[in-house]
């Protein structure tokens, strides 16, 4: 077989197949003369049978499979199927193949050899990381035309930033976006944002942003606001930013059809909309607002169009945007309803009913392959032709994402965006942020959260988060508080929750409840100095900011861990999510020891010198706790009243030799932060003769600091504190 070959670095080889369609997930510039002829692929096999092409790959007993983004199967991700097609599934199951997003990007790894693979193809294919034969990993494409690259490194991080070299760096939100974030579909109008903000503000709680999902728009109309729910939408927005609450509005791509509805009209009369097969029609399909047309994102003009809609909300002060539903979720198409009440008349009129034939006629309308493949799209300047949904499905999300993103930067290009969005694939990343979906009120969602927010960012999404408290179905106290108490290391803390589930907002459980999660909230602005230090850290060293302990060590016991990360370069989470525990097991990765400490609201409350491996961890559902490495320092902030700001930044640090720590701030809000305009302080703190310490400090970056004063908790390898000062 002969195969194009291009070795586009050291360690990143291209190896093209056909003519693929430009997905947008490579940044890289790739020198198209440099291509060679070869007639394998190192490592793997390649067979092609018709029109499809399988690459197989012999494992070893030990070596792990990481990456895969937003997938099921754990964090080793051997064992499991996967399928790459994006998809609307509300019930996130243990089996399950395919979710929302498709993010083909995976390392195997041992300790000898680490490769990395990424496939960049635009529609469905699958991975089975030793599902059908434990030994066997095997990537099945069903196509001739894609690209594939063979990622080699000495280590997993390094073949992290050769994946990020290439599809580009990760998605940086504003600094606002660390912090608590409240949301439930639906506060549907002025009252219930209000009673949020009023409900939250009572209880000493601190909070960023609140969400307003599908109900605030006037009959699911995209990009209208209901003048009976809020009056004065601006006058709304302005007085909850005034509160320091940011408003984020939701928007789904279906466009109701309905006239004299300008989004509708002009779409329609531009061309705007996904076609039917003659290329003319536009494609029909409903979903909230009734019978919608699908914006042509793939489009250049209908992106433009549609990123330049969001002006709307821009305009009306707000600052943070949420698109949902755009794998797309398709309720049904109008055809197949037909097709559904006429067989189920015929079944009544000659009374042959067989339960099954009319259940799952009504029940298997959603989100149907043969409905994707009617509708098309006019990719790029649209003049090579009309291309159908089917081959480009995995585009759609991160096209709605472009839309957004791209007309943003045009209007605000000093300004970073705030979007959330569901659907997406590779490169994506380096756009927006994503959630990982309508999970449930499940421990084995709490779990799935720890396990996928590693995942994730692995592929780049380093800022991502699952809905805190779980989604569907009605949460416990004591899974919301332990939800809680491990989300403030997420990097997206945002607690939603579905229609007609019990109130899981902190305030809307028994006293004792509320004051834990006050607690933890707090705590989570506390921790923000590091939050935001480690994950601008992680953003410019295209190192992902959640780490799994596997990557540090390549004992077995590392190997099989799967319940805990580094977060950043200092901290070590190591959550509770299982039902009555008062602790865990928790496995301290290489052969240092840890300090466990748990935090109060005045700071270090209590701590123990741990040594590496296997250790117990008591972790009551009122605390919190996590691990400090050796020779690390964290910052936190000293909170003023009202739990949230801070003049004094405390450095809790665990020092036997010489540790580091990092204090980084800017204007959280543009991209001046590119142009030297921040401030960044990295500390040296040493131990000396006598127990004493010397800090050093430099610093960073053309912005006048804020903050100038500085404690440092130090914590000495026999346990001994010792309080010293900093001034700038
Ligand atoms: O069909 O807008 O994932 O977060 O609350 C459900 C309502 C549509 C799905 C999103 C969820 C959101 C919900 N949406």
């Amino acid at each position: 077989m002969k195969i194009k070959m291009n070795q586009i670095s050291p360690s990143t080889q291209l190896f093209r197949f056909g003519t693929p369609f430009n997905t947008e997930a490579v940044t890289l510039n790739i020198d198209a003369s440099s291509f060679c002829e070869t007639e394998n692929l190192p490592q793997f096999k390649c067979e092609k049978k018709d029109n499809t092409y399988l690459f197989t790959y012999v494992m070893n007993k030990k070596q792990c499979i990481f990456g895969l983004g937003e997938s099921l199967g754990g964090m080793n991700k051997r064992s499991h199927n996967y399928r790459m097609w994006n998809s609307d599934d509300p019930s996130h199951t243990e089996e399950k193949d395919a979710l929302y997003g498709s993010h083909p990007f995976f390392i195997i790894s041992d300790e000898n050899e680490k490769i990395g693979i990424f496939i960049d193809f635009p529609t469905e294919f699958h991975i089975d990381a030793g599902f059908t034969q434990y030994d066997i990993l095997s990537i099945k494409v069903p196509s001739e035309n894609f690209d594939l690259y063979i990622f080699t490194g000495n280590s997993e991080l390094q073949i992290v930033r050769e994946y990020l070299k290439l599809t580009g760096t990760p998605y940086m939100p504003p600094k606002w976006a660390f912090g608590f974030q409240q949301s439930r579909w639906s506060y549907p109008n002025e009252n219930a944002v209000t009673n949020v903000a009023d409900k939250m503000a009572d209880a000493g709680i601190p909070c960023d942003a609140i969400y307003i999902d599908i109900d605030y728009m006037d009959n699911y109309k995209v990009f209208t606001v209901d003048k009976n729910k809020f009056a004065d939408f601006k006058k709304f927005t302005a007085e909850m930013k005034q509160r320091g609450i940011r408003l984020i509005p939701i928007i789904d791509p279906g466009v109701r059809v309905e006239e004299n509805y300008s989004v509708y009209e002009d779409g329609v009369k531009n061309n705007y909309f996904c076609k039917e097969s003659d290329g003319k029609t536009d494609f029909t399909a409903a979903v909230w607002p009734g019978l919608v047309h699908f914006p042509d994102f793939l489009n250049d003009n209908a992106r433009t169009w549609w990123g330049q809609l969001y002006h709307f909300l821009w305009d009306a002060g707000i600052d943070g945007i949420w698109n949902d539903m755009n794998e797309p979720a398709i309720f049904y198409t109008p055809r197949k309803l037909e097709a559904a009440k006429k067989k189920i008349a015929e079944r009544t009129i000659n009374n042959s009913w067989d339960f099954f034939e009319i259940r799952d006629s009504l029940g298997t309308l959603a989100n149907r392959r043969d409905d994707y493949a009617e509708m098309y799209h006019l990719p790029g300047d649209g003049k090579s032709g009309i291309v159908s949904h089917e081959n480009l499905h995995n585009l759609y999300g991160l096209n709605m994402t472009r839309a957004t993103v791209d007309e943003f930067k045009k209007d605000f290009p000093d300004k970073r965006i705030f979007l959330l969005t569901r659907s997406s694939s590779a490169g994506a990343h380096r756009m927006a942020a994503i959630w990982m979906g309508d999970n449930q009120s499940w421990w084995s969602h709490l779990l799935l959260h720890i396990q996928m927010l590693v995942s994730l960012n692995i592929c780049g999404f380093f800022y991502t988060g699952a809905d805190v408290c779980g989604f569907s179905g009605n949460v416990s106290n004591e899974l919301a508080l332990r939800w809680m108490q491990f989300a403030i290391f997420s990097p997206l803390f945002r607690n939603h929750a579905a229609l007609g589930t019990r109130n899981q907002e902190p305030y809307n459980f028994d006293d004792k409840t509320t004051n834990r999660m006050r607690h933890f909230i707090r705590t989570r602005y506390k921790l923000l100095p590091y939050m935001y230090t480690e994950f601008v850290n992680a953003v410019k060293t295209l190192t992902p900011l959640c780490t799994p302990t596997a990557f540090y060590d390549k004992s077995c016991q590392s190997l099989e861990c799967q319940d805990e990360f580094f977060l950043g370069r200092s901290i070590l989470v190591t959550p509770v999510y299982q039902p009555n525990a008062q602790g865990r097991n928790v496995y301290l990765a290489g052969n240092r020891p840890y300090l466990y400490v748990k935090l109060c609201n005045n700071g270090l409350d209590n701590f123990n010198i741990v040594q590496a491996g296997n250790f117990y961890a008591e972790y009551s559902a009122d605390e919190v706790a996590f691990f400090i490495k050796e020779n690390c320092g964290v910052p936190t902030g000293v909170l003023e009243e009202d739990g949230k700001t801070f003049n004094t930044v405390e450095i809790i640090a665990f020092v036997s030799g010489v540790a580091t720590a990092s204090y980084y701030e800017d204007d959280g809000e543009t991209n001046d932060y590119l142009k030297n305009n921040f401030f960044q302080i990295d500390f040296t703190i040493k131990k000396e003769i006598n127990n004493s310490f010397c800090i050093q400090a430099t610093t960073q970056g053309n912005r006048q600091p804020e903050i100038k004063n500085y404690n440092f908790v130090i914590v000495d390898e026999k346990g001994g504190i010792t309080r010293q000062t900093f001034s700038l």
